[in-house]
């Protein structure tokens, strides 16, 4: 890693970059290398590798438990997770989302047949507008879907009355947003369930998976024929499903990363207040703050870009990129602008003023585990430099 003191210094510039392998958004966060061979022995031993293993019987346990929630359904990915709570929640229709998310909250829907409609954001939180949700529902709508964007709050309690109001199911996308908690309830306990991904690029991984959580007995247990072809008990279909199930290597990542999962939010969060000093007084950008009044997993450092800013946005990433700090423009351009869905309503946009100003300032910046504070000290010092000597 190379100091950068000055211009001179920057790879923009002509200088050689400042650090030899690229800093990702999205590092996996891992625990214990031993555990997970010890894990990894017992299911050769057992020869039980999926199917409902007892890995992953024990896993979700643990997941329920951590969030305080009834059931946790373990599935192979955030997406089919998404797919099956759709489907046990008997969507169609339309149902309304944030455009500001990642694109498997609309694929989730699009794959089965149902119109996404895209309401506004907040720009203060990166999550739904209440009001906005309200201006597009039509007699088609069928649900909500709220996205808690970056483990951040989202108001629960307005979206569950308008849904209320309206008939309408409620559920969350809360890929990002494993450990966290708004007023002080875990997430996983709003709307009729909460989807949680286990990418290995977020906070909490099992190389891929994801899961249902919900306090609903008949939708887990419908969630639970689904994942898993229908099937009750041996030659038995009872319900129309497909092959969602969560492998026991993955469920053993699951175990030794929930060991674990302490000290990962330690170094998120060790890693949000130095990100939080060092940027403090940068002209035009803004570090989205975590509540410290809720459980935080910290897992996304958000800057925003503003007008005093001397340089652009997209200035500061190329900057960045020149340096192997790949920083990332989640969820540039907004899903409405993504061909399936600009397709499907080419003027979306009209209405998500605040999607678009939103996604045309943000930039994740590296963090987690494998980042040290010298490695974060650096990342800042570049858009220092950078500012200090715009274009
Ligand atoms: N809803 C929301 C709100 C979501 O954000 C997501 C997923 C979902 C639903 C769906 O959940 P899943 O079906 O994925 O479980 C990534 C992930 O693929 C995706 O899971 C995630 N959101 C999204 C925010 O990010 P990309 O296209 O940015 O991934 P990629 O390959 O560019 O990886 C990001 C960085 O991480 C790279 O710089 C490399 C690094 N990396 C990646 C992997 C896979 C590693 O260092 N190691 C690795 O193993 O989408």
């Amino acid at each position: 890693m190379k100091p950068i003191q000055t211009a001179q210094d920057l790879a923009i510039n002509g200088a050689i970059p400042a650090f030899e392998r690229p800093l990702h958004v999205g590092r996996p966060n891992t625990g214990s290398r031993n555990a997970f061979l010890n894990y990894a022995g017992e299911i050769f031993d057992r020869r039980w590798l999926t199917n409902n293993g007892p890995i992953v019987q024990e896993f979700e346990q643990r997941v329920a438990d951590y969030h305080g929630v009834k059931h946790c359904v373990a599935m192979c990915s955030g997406t089919i997770s998404l797919e099956i709570a759709i489907r046990a929640l008997e969507l169609e229709g339309e149902v309304i989302i944030p455009s500001y998310t990642f694109i498997a909250t609309a694929h989730a829907l699009h794959w089965q047949s149902i119109t996404p409609v895209f309401a506004d954001i907040d720009p203060a939180t990166h999550t739904l507008d209440p009001d906005a949700v309200r201006r597009m529902i039509t007699p088609n709508t069928s649900g909500i879907i709220g996205v808690r964007l970056w483990g951040r709050s989202i108001p629960v309690e307005a979206l569950q009355a308008i849904a209320d109001e309206h008939d309408l199911k409620l559920m969350f996308d809360s890929a990002h947003a494993f450990g966290c908690s708004y007023k002080g309830t875990m997430i996983g306990n709003a709307g009729a369930c909460e989807v949680l991904s286990f990418h290995a690029t977020k906070f909490f991984n099992t190389f891929e998976g994801g899961a249902v959580l919900t306090n609903e007995d008949k939708l887990a247990e419908t969630m639970r024929l689904m994942r898993n072809f229908g099937f009750s008990g041996r030659d038995n279909v009872i319900h129309p499903g497909t092959n969602g199930k969560m492998i026991e290597i993955a469920a053993a990542m699951g175990m030794v990363n929930l060991d674990a999962i302490d000290s990962m939010i330690e170094a998120n969060r060790r890693n949000y207040f130095i990100y939080r000093d060092a940027l403090s007084g940068l002209p035009g950008i803004k570090l989205i703050a975590f509540d410290e009044s809720e459980k935080n997993n910290y897992q996304y450092i958000v800057i925003e870009i503003g007008e005093q800013c001397p340089a652009t946005r997209d200035y500061i990433i190329q900057a960045l990129h020149a340096e192997n700090i790949l920083a990332r423009r989640y969820f540039w351009p907004g899903c409405h602008n993504m061909k399936p869905y600009k397709d499907l309503n080419p003027h979306a946009g009209l209405m998500l003023p605040n999607t678009q100003q939103v996604a045309n300032k943000v930039i994740l910046l590296p963090t987690g585990t494998a980042m040290d504070a010298d490695m974060l000290q650096t990342v800042v010092s570049v858009i220092r430099i950078l500012l200090e000597n715009p274009l």
